[in-house]
């Protein structure tokens, strides 16, 4: 629980808030509010890392930082893929540095202290005979999958995973994940809040003008959204993909949503000319002709798996006014890069997305910075999905603080 007053303007700040709105300035600003969203809102929440293959092997590891918490998921020996934080418990060093290897063990490296692959301490030099090792092995973090996906929660008491893990697994499943490789991956520095780079993330309102590349494929209306309510026979869509057997009706929870959409007419794909990038298709159901399955949560990701790929989409907090975006694309674990896909084939149209969404997200940050700046209103045809991050995280805060959450309807 935050102090008292760093609560009181919290609650302040929320209560000024006017419903479907854009944030007061200080939330995307401020450093203690920052720190809070550290804590309390990327502290509490499932965070989806990558998957399974990228850590296959009994030993091997994938190391990362979360906000201020460098955390490590490392698979046993006895196959048990585990989570810790990657902090030693002697005096607090990083252990491992942040990337992907293999460790039978973990050795610190400032006085190597060792810690076995199931986080228990084991070697623990000059320490007095009567020191009690089993109190001092590495602090775990929670981590669950859903069809070859991994999310990990660095809360004590995470919030509840079962059902959204029950929503996607069966809508997952046809694509194959468990046979996925990371193909590509790249992060951008962005110079914004964290919060901008996610209600950017969360809408198409900009798409028809900011990303001719995406909107060849993408299924933006007349007016540029990404809605899947706007678009043209969306049940018979889901219909024939149901009867092919791939689930496809939108679900969602507090902090999840999984749907799956049609590409524009004749797009199989999200390329430059609709067709598959990679020869090699990870679902092939339909010929990989079956739209894109999307799912995201809240506070940090969105990801698309198309017949031929998947590409997540994670935003890590680095400051107030800056951001990790990290893209990661998979690609069935067969297929040969030079081969059966090029790698510029395959990032082409999300690295254009990426750089053209982070120019926004400056723009924005730029623009909110201003004394001029007051809260905006949302579309609410265009930015739903906007409306739906920035409702989550005021209620997210007021739960936090202990106050009534903030009434969001407008009233006519
Ligand atoms: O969540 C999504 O699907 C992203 C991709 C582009 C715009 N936005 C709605
Ligand atoms: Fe790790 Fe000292 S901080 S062994
Ligand atoms: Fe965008």
């Amino acid at each position: 629980m935050p102090d008292t007053p760093l609560r009181n303007r919290l609650s302040a700040l929320l209560a000024q808030r006017p419903p479907r709105h854009t944030l007061p300035q200080a939330f995307y600003t401020d450093p203690e509010i920052f720190e809070f969203d550290l804590r309390e809102i990327y502290g509490r929440s499932w965070l989806l890392i990558g998957l399974e293959t990228e850590i296959p092997d009994p030993g091997s590891y994938l190391a990362m930082t979360i906000g201020r918490s460098p955390i490590l998921l490392l698979r046993g020996q006895d196959g048990v893929l585990r989570g810790f934080f990657n902090t030693c418990r002697h005096r607090g060093a990083q252990i491992l540095a942040d990337g992907c290897g293999h460790a039978q063990r973990l050795l610190c490296p400032y006085h190597q202290w060792m810690y076995d692959d199931t986080g228990a301490l084991r070697g623990a030099g000059r320490m007095p005979r009567e020191f009690d090792k089993s109190a001092h092995g590495l602090n775990p973090i929670h981590v669950r999958t859903v069809a070859g996906t991994v999310y990990v929660c660095l809360a004590a008491e995470p919030p509840e995973f079962d059902a959204f893990h029950d929503h996607l697994a069966p809508m997952l499943a046809g694509h194959d994940l468990g046979n996925a490789k990371l193909a590509a991956e790249c992060t951008l520095f962005e110079r914004g809040n964290w919060k901008l780079v996610m209600e950017n993330a969360r809408e198409c309102y900009h798409c028809g003008a900011g990303h001719p590349e995406l909107a060849r494929s993408f299924p933006t209306d007349v007016r540029g959204n990404f809605s899947t309510a706007g678009m043209v026979d969306l049940p018979g869509f889901i219909a024939r993909m149901e009867a092919l057997g791939l689930p496809s009706a939108a679900v969602q929870g507090e902090w999840w949503q999984a749907s799956r959409f049609p590409l524009r007419d004749g797009n199989v794909s999200m390329t430059m000319d609709g067709t598959p990038c990679v020869a090699k298709p990870l679902c092939h159901v339909n010929g990989g002709d079956v739209g894109s399955l999307r799912w995201a949560l809240e506070p940090h990701c969105f990801a698309h798996a198309v017949g031929d790929f998947l590409i997540i989409f994670s935003a890590l907090p680095l400051a107030p006014q800056e951001t990790l975006v990290v893209a990661k694309w998979y690609v069935h674990k067969d297929a040969e890069e030079g081969v059966d896909y090029t790698r510029d084939g395959l990032m082409h149209v999300w690295n254009e997305t990426n750089l053209q969404d982070r120019a926004l997200v400056e723009l924005n940050q730029r623009g909110v910075n201003s004394l001029g700046y007051v809260p905006g209103p949302y579309s609410e045809a265009s930015e739903s999905l906007a409306i739906g991050f920035t409702d989550w995280y005021v209620n997210s805060v007021a739960r936090r603080i202990g106050v009534a959450a903030p009434a969001q309807k407008l009233v006519d």
